[in-house]
């Protein structure tokens, strides 16, 4: 039994990975509608060796799907998720919308796989901010142990922000041996060859948003209400892959070694040879596959630190998107 799954959102940098995933994955999808706001109709993207023209996502009738991912955005899900919702189409949303709301479940791949179970008709799945699924993947691995405290300093790059970033810290960066002014345009100070430490608005405690989403979801996710998060999340000039320096305080203590096994067994890649050829693993490195990379693992006392990166967009966005497909269709959503 094959599908039909509309991509909302299908031009971003999100959009075009869930694409490349799925064709990757060869799951059963009779057809892929690629949607998007009016400015990109007529675009084409990819799926596998096929070209698929960008369709109105304001203009389609959502009962044409069994499936729609959103990836194109708060406002856009805010938007067309109710209407694809009532003309009986199955929602996997990864905007902020929905991440909170308490009956819709909040996915990550291999940690709580058991939220698909018994969804029923209608279903609807969040998934979390990039800048959390490969942290919540890796304090997953650690969780016998018991998870007290976590405490984070994240090295996110300006894809996150989407292409109009990509093209700042290009733009900055060649100006800079040209000499020449350039707009600031997404971010408000310059970015290139140097640190922005807020990611999105900033509340009264002066907690900014993005430092919320990974407090707020980590506990979600983990089932953790009381979980210990500090967390400052800062935009550096890197393209594509996100890092995470990580410190988590368990009840019992974790060995570095036995830390290393534990992400092995978690699926995680540990590249932490200090002396040797493969000392860590970088973003730049981290981007264009699907792995969470783990480096720089130290033990002290009940506190274990590491270093995380990832591709933001393929692992931290749409891998989940695409494997909360895989498994709803193989929980037999669609048949
Ligand atoms: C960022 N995690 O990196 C946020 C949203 N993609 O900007």
């Amino acid at each position: 039994e094959t599908i039909r799954l509309a991509v909302v959102g299908a031009t971003n940098l999100i959009g075009e990975a869930v694409l490349d995933l799925l064709a990757e994955r060869h799951l059963p999808i009779g057809r892929v509608f690629a949607l998007d706001v009016a400015d990109k109709e007529g675009e084409t993207v990819s799926f596998g060796n096929l070209e698929l023209d960008v369709g109105l996502v304001d203009e389609f009738d959502f009962a044409n799907a069994s499936l729609a991912i959103f990836v194109g955005g708060a406002e856009m899900t805010r938007q067309y998720v109710p209407e694809a919702r009532q003309a009986g189409c199955a929602i996997i949303d990864f905007s902020s919308v929905y991440r909170q709301s308490d009956d819709v479940p909040l996915y990550v791949p291999g940690v709580n796989d058991a939220v698909l179970d018994d969804l029923g008709e209608g279903l609807l799945v969040s998934v979390p901010n990039c800048t959390v699924t490969p942290l919540v993947q890796a304090l997953a691995a650690l969780r016998a142990s018991g998870l007290q405290r976590v405490t984070v300093s994240t090295y996110q790059s300006v894809s996150g922000s989407g292409r109009a970033a990509l093209e700042e810290l290009a733009n900055q960066t060649t100006a800079l041996f040209g000499a020449r002014d350039v707009e600031l345009e997404v971010y408000p100070k310059r970015i290139s060859f140097n640190v922005l430490p807020l990611i999105g608005s900033v509340d009264e405690q002066g907690v900014s948003e993005e430092e919320r989403s990974v407090e707020q979801e980590l506990r979600k996710v983990l089932v953790l209400p009381a979980l210990e998060v500090e967390a400052t999340c800062v935009r550096v000039p890197v393209f594509f892959g996100h890092g995470w320096a990580v410190t988590v305080k368990t009840d019992e203590t974790i060995t570095a070694d036995k830390a290393r096994e534990l992400f092995k067994a978690a699926g995680l890649q540990v590249m932490d040879d200090p002396a040797g050829e493969m000392p860590y693993i970088t973003p730049l490195e981290a981007s264009g596959n699907e792995a969470v990379w783990v480096s720089r693992v130290r033990q002290s006392g009940r506190a274990l630190s590491f270093w995380l990166a990832a591709d933001n967009a393929r692992t931290g966005a749409a891998l989940p998107c695409v494997e909360a497909t895989a498994a709803l269709m193989k929980r037999g959503y669609f048949a």
